[in-house]
């Protein structure tokens, strides 16, 4: 290779340089006077002299791995959830200070600047976040990761609260440019739809496959530098963005159509245009399989180039390269990867197929049965005829291998095909990711467990060894060194900063949990963070809070199973407690809220309009003697959640035993030293595990018992009646206590919860939740042990850092290790 690469000017980390580039940047890059610059023409300097020193490190990590021939580790995923990047990045290279100090000298609001970074919003929740925590851990131990998805012009919209219901506004966060990422022209892939198949044999008489496409739209590169901690390695994150194919266009201009050229340039390009924010429930749409293919298509042209630039035997793929699927939205890439390799390489199908299949790995997110994806075999008929050959291919192959092993159970075939024939013909995208794949891993022990007991249960027992466990993790740097200063600064003088990049090295603050000097400075970093937060409900939403009281925080999308309306049933018994007995002694709460609603999920947004309806009776009743408000914070995205979780004492992880695969806003909050109440559900089993059982409030049916409930006909009536004061909660709701303007508003959240048969068993763990909040009040009365038990929980978060999961993931599933 030519050594030309160190020939620019010297960047470094000192004031001065980072003095001079601030004032270059806002001259040269941003064609500002500082006289008149705005915060957001410095924001826009600031992230271009962070971004300068990101480069070098970027360029030295592309080169390390090209050298290394290292086995590179492709992260496919349909969201990313980054959140903002200048903060993240300053911490990460490690010149916070010179940073803080150029800003002073230059007359910059550092803190008001950074407030103007919109989040790059590319997801919807905790799995879309979670591909953002495993960048973030991939670059930090050296490892060649490369997230692949799609750079969505709109991301997750904004929420809005409007009379208290949720408006959803679009989310167009690259109207000032976005300056973290390269565009890359020249890095353009074909990606085709449509059209039909033919087949012909060669002059050897082999039979080949010509996809005849009738559309084709051009996929153009992005590329964002991710850095890890102490950025020796800054990894790629590409996004593919929807371009008209220049083919395309001419067609109709030869014909001397031009609006219809320039309407039907539009119309590609809305392949990216916006993210899906659903993920309750997997609606067939046209555009969204496109937008899969698209990325994937892309992606996997992109690898193979790669591959192909010091490679020629395809047989050495599974040994350099390893594609992981997160959930089945990208598992296009299986039937892909088959024809890339068989139509235009001139593979033979099982060559290919043992290349694919020990290439991919997939994992499940979901056991709701709503949210696996399945398309219609028409609609894949129309959009990828081949895709639909190939996945019929690998289906007989796979089913005959079935047949082979379990002669005459025609029952089984039925239930395990790639094709569901019960419900006109539908493609099961998650069998075809299991089939393609040689490790399926679930997110949490319990929901591993139940993957391989229920929805996989005939593949487990096909497949053995191939269905596995890795926990979700979340990394420390955003999560407890950025989000939380006052906590991070606090465990870093007393116990070193190894936690940053090790964060087993917080069990070491056990030993300080009963220290009273340690506990007075720990309660002082939450009170602060508490202010902070009351300050910010002041401003959003005008509403006064007592930050003594005890923060309650609900934070997450809204969903039936994630049990939001459990909560309210709380709240209003607290209510009506302190209403009916004014000498009560209760311990103030503060209730808060946070949480998107899938625009088209009627039962969530009508939870939104409730919280928010109740929080009015309940703030402005004087009743309650301001023991207790609710809020509800609009908009929960990546930084509210850096500005909620840090303040939270209590944590709501209430979710129907069995149906929250992992959670990862669990782990934050317990790392902040916020105390869980939750259900044995996802990680909080193995947060109880590392915590102790004695310091999380654990309440509420089993997942096997929510099974037998089920099983044996359960009656939400026979709780109604058994309890008075769930029976007052609910027709309190009924009957429009809380919409005195409009009486019946809330009634279909009453008959989801009886007449309709309490799918998510609210009514049957209502008694042994408020006994819970109970025992939370008890314990927040003692101000000692509560500090104890929450300086305990973030000791015990150790084994929750992304890190850990990373890790897992490379020796287990990868066969990839860290270049360093
Ligand atoms: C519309 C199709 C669809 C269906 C499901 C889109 C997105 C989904 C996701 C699987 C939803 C999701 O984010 N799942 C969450 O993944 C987290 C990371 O593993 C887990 O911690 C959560 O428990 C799980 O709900």
């Amino acid at each position: 290779m030519p050594q030309t690469h160190n020939e620019h000017a010297p960047l470094n980390l000192s004031l001065n340089s980072v003095k001079q580039s601030l004032t270059n940047h806002l001259i040269f890059s941003i064609g500002k006077d500082p006289i008149t610059a705005t915060d957001r023409d410095w924001f826009f300097t600031l992230a271009n002299v962070v971004r300068d020193r990101l480069i070098e490190g970027w360029m030295e990590t592309m080169r390390r791995y090209y050298e290394n021939d290292a086995k590179r580790v492709y992260y496919l995923s349909m969201e990313f959830l980054i959140g903002r990047s200048l903060m993240n990045s300053v911490l990460n290279i490690g010149f916070i200070d010179e940073v803080k100090q150029a800003c002073i000298d230059a007359g910059v609001e550092l803190d008001r600047v950074t407030e103007l970074e919109f989040d790059a919003a590319l997801g919807n929740g905790g799995l879309g976040r979670l591909a953002a925590c495993f960048l973030d851990s991939m670059a930090t131990i050296g490892l060649p990761g490369y997230g692949m998805g799609i750079r969505y012009e709109y991301g997750m919209f904004n929420q809005k609260i409007e009379n208290g219901w949720q408006v959803e506004h679009p989310d167009n966060w690259l109207r000032y440019g976005n300056p973290w990422e390269f565009p890359r022209p020249e890095v353009l892939y074909p990606v085709k739809f449509g059209g039909r198949v033919v087949e012909y044999r060669n002059e050897h008489g082999r039979m080949h496959h010509h996809w005849m496409e009738d559309d084709e739209v051009m996929a153009m590169a992005y590329d964002t530098p991710t850095p890890g901690f102490g950025a020796k390695t800054v990894n790629n994150m590409r996004l593919w963005s929807a371009k008209a194919s220049r083919d395309f266009d001419l067609k109709y201009f030869n014909e001397g159509n031009y609006i219809k050229a320039v309407e039907d340039k539009n119309e590609s390009e809305n392949l990216s245009k916006v993210l899906y924010p659903d993920d309750t429930t997997a609606m067939g749409r046209e555009l969204r399989l496109k937008q899969q293919y698209f990325f994937v298509s892309a992606s996997l042209q992109d690898i193979i180039y790669r591959f192909l630039k010091h490679h020629s035997d395809f047989g050495e793929l599974p040994d350099k390269v390893a594609i992981q699927l997160n959930d089945t939205h990208p598992s296009i890439a299986i039937p892909e990867l088959m024809r890339l390799l068989v139509d235009n390489h001139d593979l033979e199908w099982d060559r290919a197929w043992d290349i694919t299949s020990r290439t991919f790995a997939y994992t499940n997110h979901t056991l709701m049965p709503e949210a696996l994806e399945t398309w219609p075999v028409s609609l894949f008929e129309a959009i990828l005829p081949r895709h639909l050959q190939i996945i019929y291919e690998i289906n007989q192959r796979f089913l005959q291998g079935v047949m082979h092993r379990f002669p005459g159970d025609t029952e089984l075939l039925r239930r395990m095909s790639i094709i569901d024939e019960s419900r006109g013909r539908r493609v099961r995208m998650a069998h075809l990711a299991i089939v393609g794949s040689h490790h399926v891993n679930g997110v949490a022990q319990i929901h591993s467990d139940l993957m391989k007991t229920t929805i996989f249960a005939d593949f487990e027992r096909y497949y053995p060894g191939k269905l596995t466990n890795i926990t979700n993790g979340i990394t420390p740097r955003l999560w407890l060194n950025q989000a939380n200063p006052g906590l991070a600064q606090l465990a870093t003088r007393h116990i070193g900063k190894g936690w940053i990049t090790d964060l087993g090295k917080l069990r070491q603050l056990s030993a300080l949990a009963d220290d009273s000097g340690f506990q007075a400075e720990f309660r002082a970093v939450k009170r602060a963070n508490k202010e902070k937060l009351a300050a910010i409900l002041a401003h959003k939403l005008r509403l006064d809070v007592n930050p003594d009281s005890l923060f309650d925080v609900h934070v997450k999308r809204i969903h039936e199973y994630k049990r939001q309306l459990l909560n309210v049933l709380h709240v209003i018994t607290l209510y009506n407690r302190i209403r009916s007995n004014p000498a009560l002694e209760v311990v103030p709460r503060t209730v808060i809220f946070g949480g998107k609603a899938a625009p088209g999920y009627a039962m969530a947004k009508l939870t939104i309009k409730l919280i928010n309806d109740v929080a009015d009776i309940v703030n402005h009743d004087p009743a309650t003697r301001g023991l207790l408000k609710v809020a509800f914070l609009p908009n929960y995205d990546v930084s509210t959640a850096s500005e909620i979780i840090p303040a939270a004492d209590l944590s709501q992880q209430i979710s129907t035993a069995g149906t929250e695969a992992s959670g990862t806003g669990n782990m934050k909050l317990a790392l902040n030293g916020a105390l869980t109440i939750g259900t044995l559900d996802g990680a909080n089993i193995e947060m109880k595990e590392e915590v102790g059982a004695e310091n999380i409030f654990i309440f509420g049916l089993t997942a096997e018992e929510v099974a037998r409930t089920k099983n044996d006909g359960y009656d939400p009536w026979s709780h109604y009646h058994a309890n008075s004061e769930l029976k007052w909660a609910l027709d309190m709701i009924a009957s429009g206590y809380f919409s005195p303007d409009q009486a019946d508003r809330f009634l279909p959240i009453f008959n989801n919860l009886t007449r309709d048969g309490d799918h998510y068993l609210l009514l049957a763990d209502y008694n042994t939740y408020i006994a819970a909040q109970e025992r939370v009040d008890s314990l927040y009365r003692h101000p000692e042990q509560w500090t104890r038990c929450a300086i305990l929980n973030v000791a015990g978060m150790g084994k929750f850092s992304s890190d850990r999961t990373i890790g897992e993931y490379a020796s287990k599933i990868w066969g990839a290790r860290p270049v360093l």
